[in-house]
């Protein structure tokens, strides 16, 4: 690893570090082939920042204000250990957390906007969209207590709007879908720390208030308000997204797919479909099949249509129609350096800017369909859920029609195909293992020695999606099931891990029960707004065992944060109590360390002190029987996590043995 940074106790990879440890092969081949074309990547951006300032990855430069920006130290100089306002570290920690989590909550909570209106749209019988599994709505009724007896478009277009009202209200009043589907214990507990949420767009509004110049000083309250819009973040944007789209489009099922670059055809029209909210992208594939658009395909030459996804809205499209996705953040400049893309039809959020200038190198055509995500130079035809049909018509036509233009000569499609069983929605889980009991039994027979879910993005501070498949293969090699939303799951997806081929990889009992039932011992839950599957999983599973979440044997890894939607994820896994595991630059700083006094050698540090670090990695234990685990390396992570687990089933027995 050639980048080293001493204080932060952190190494990061060169590119060179990327291309021998990333897992997937057609990676290093597109890195190496866009090298030779002279084309540039977020890899090759992110050498040029190097060094990168130490202040900001500890977080502790503030440019909150316009005072700023205050880079305070907790070495040397007492007079640079406060701000200009004289915030204190802890206080700029604290808000600078705050404020990623915030702008994490509104990413979501405006792809949560669009899908919920769209529901309530087609529930009002306005759109050509249907509500296709009546029996969510019909679920959602019954947990917010709405009069069953009514016509079927009234209670959905009801349930649609209480999910609105939780992601906007401004009221004061408790979230309804909290109260519907969080266990009581963990409602008393939240209650009684004063953290129960109005609702999502109140908090990001909160967030922001505390965090102006001469607002909240206090970091204790700074954490509780990080707290509080955490449950905002999970029970109104995660799970009114997930559960609208399932509403609209349907549980996903397992099936077998094949993906990875490999699935490219030269001969074909091959579109891409990028973002994270499904609405228009279901319109489009539906339009692809129809009789105009295939003929459309066939006149410019083309055997066929090839749609790939990537990212979130790839990851939903996989899910629910097989559609392969191909990668995650940084895979999209390399997926588009194959030359054999001739559309990238995106929605929202994760779409890089770096992209365009890819796309122009070959010509790809850029269709942005929201008004919150638009580039310079691309074909903007955005969304309206009452025109849907039309707008993916036109979309599709645009798509279809740039493949005239493409180089045929100049493509590059790695060979790479792997296999996978993908749509592990919270039903298809508890079918494959025949219900909650006998999943329950078999993590307590220690068959299954636990739940781990990995999740979240790449970054390029470390080796491309080399942390993400070593924690899983580790964790599987000793029995721990996985279950995986996020770019995380299209690094394992792509590794193989979820593949029931991969049962081979693990541990005695988890290799059983997987072969007994052909499926993977990774499993892959869907997009990240889906990590509401894993929680009703947990949640369905405590309740089996009469036990607050907290005492089994769970944990939540984040091993390649990026987004500042990943740092929503974890905290409402600690809230819920479930114990974190946050890789490299995680989003809840680690303790800075101090350089020891006397020494003059830049490499002989303490492991020195921060109180909002001390806070999550102990003080919130306290609170709510979880904590994080902050380890950039992927092995001492994997070890890490089999500690809290084997630790998890030790307390597990012993309350079960005084029962
Ligand atoms: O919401 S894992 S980089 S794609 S933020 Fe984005 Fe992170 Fe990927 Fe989907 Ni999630």
């Amino acid at each position: 690893m050639k980048y080293r940074y001493s204080i932060l106790n952190a190494e990061m990879p060169d590119k060179e570090d990327v291309k021998r440890m990333t897992p997937n092969k057609a990676t290093r081949e597109m890195l190496e082939h866009l090298e030779r074309e002279g084309i540039e990547t977020a890899f090759d951006r992110y050498i040029s920042q190097q060094p990168q300032c130490s202040f900001g990855l500890s977080g502790l430069c503030c440019r909150r204000c316009l005072w700023g920006p205050c880079r305070l130290s907790i070495k040397g100089d007492k007079r640079k250990s406060r701000g200009i306002c004289g915030a204190d570290t802890n206080v700029v920690v604290m808000g600078n957390l705050l404020r990623g989590l915030a702008a994490g909550c509104a990413a979501h909570g405006q792809h949560a906007k669009e899908v919920i209106e769209t529901l309530i749209l087609t529930a009002e019988g306005k759109t050509g969209f249907e509500i296709v599994e009546k029996g969510v709505i019909l679920d959602l009724a019954k947990r917010f207590h709405l009069d069953t007896g009514k016509p079927f478009d009234q209670l959905a277009a009801a349930a649609g709007k209480i999910l609105l009202d939780d992601l906007s209200r401004v009221d004061e009043a408790e979230m309804k879908t909290l109260l519907a589907y969080a266990p009581q214990e963990r409602i008393n507990t939240w209650r009684e720390m004063g953290i129960l949420p109005r609702s999502a767009f109140y908090e990001i509004v909160e967030a922001l208030h505390k965090t102006t110049l001469g607002g909240d000083s206090d970091w204790k309250d700074l954490a509780k308000q990080e707290l509080r819009t955490a449950l905002a973040y999970c029970f109104s944007t995660l799970f009114g997204s997930s559960l609208a789209t399932e509403a609209l489009f349907g549980i996903p099922r397992p099936r077998t797919v094949e993906l990875n670059y490999g699935i490219l055809e030269n001969s074909c029209v091959n579109i891409l479909i990028h973002g994270h909210n499904p609405p228009l992208a279901e319109k489009i594939i539906e339009k692809i099949e129809s009789p105009e658009i295939q003929r459309l395909a066939e006149d410019s030459g083309a055997q066929g249509i090839q749609l790939a996804g990537m990212c979130c809205t790839g990851l939903e499209l996989l899910a629910r129609h097989g559609i392969p996705s191909l990668g995650g953040i940084l895979a999209q400049e390399l997926i588009i350096g194959t030359g054999a893309i001739d559309a990238v039809i995106v929605d929202m959020q994760c779409v890089v800017p770096g992209f365009k200038t890819v796309a122009d190198c070959w010509g790809t055509e850029i269709i942005t369909t929201s008004q919150s995500n638009r580039i310079p130079g691309a074909t903007h035809i955005p969304f309206d859920p009452i025109k849907a049909d039309e707008i993916a018509l036109e979309v599709a036509r645009r798509a279809v029609g740039a493949y005239s233009r493409r180089h045929h000569s100049k493509t590059n499609i790695p060979a790479v195909k792997t296999k996978a069983i993908i749509g592990f929605s919270l039903e298809a889980i508890l079918d494959a293992f025949g219900g909650r009991k006998n999943l329950l039994e078999l993590l307590e027979s220690g068959k299954i020695k636990g739940i781990v879910t990995v999740v979240g993005c790449n970054t390029t501070k470390v080796p491309y999606e080399n942390s993400h498949v070593i924690i899983a293969r580790e964790l599987i090699k000793h029995g721990i099931l996985v279950t995986t939303t996020g770019c995380s799951s299209q690094a394992l997806l792509n590794a193989g891990l979820c593949s029931p081929a991969a049962a081979e990889l693990a541990a005695e009992g988890l290799r059983e029960v997987c072969q007994e039932r052909g499926i993977p011992p990774v499993l892959a839950v869907g997009a990240c707004v889906d990590n509401t599957r894993t929680i009703r999983l947990f949640i369905e599973l405590a309740e089996e065992a009469g036990l607050p979440i907290n005492k089994l044997p769970f944990l939540f890894s984040g091993p390649e944060p990026g987004n500042e939607k990943s740092i929503g994820q974890g905290v409402t896994f600690l809230a819920l109590g479930v114990s974190v595991h946050q890789g490299f630059p995680g989003p809840i700083p680690v303790p800075i360390p101090i350089a020891r006094e006397g020494s003059d050698c830049l490499d002989d540090y303490d492991r020195g002190g921060n109180d909002v670090a001390d806070f999550f990695a102990e003080g919130i234990h306290d609170l709510l029987g979880s904590r994080v685990y902050s380890e950039p390396y992927p092995n001492l992570a994997a070890k890490l996590i089999q500690m809290h687990i084997r630790r998890k089933r030790l307390e597990w027995a012993r309350a079960a043995s005084t029962h």
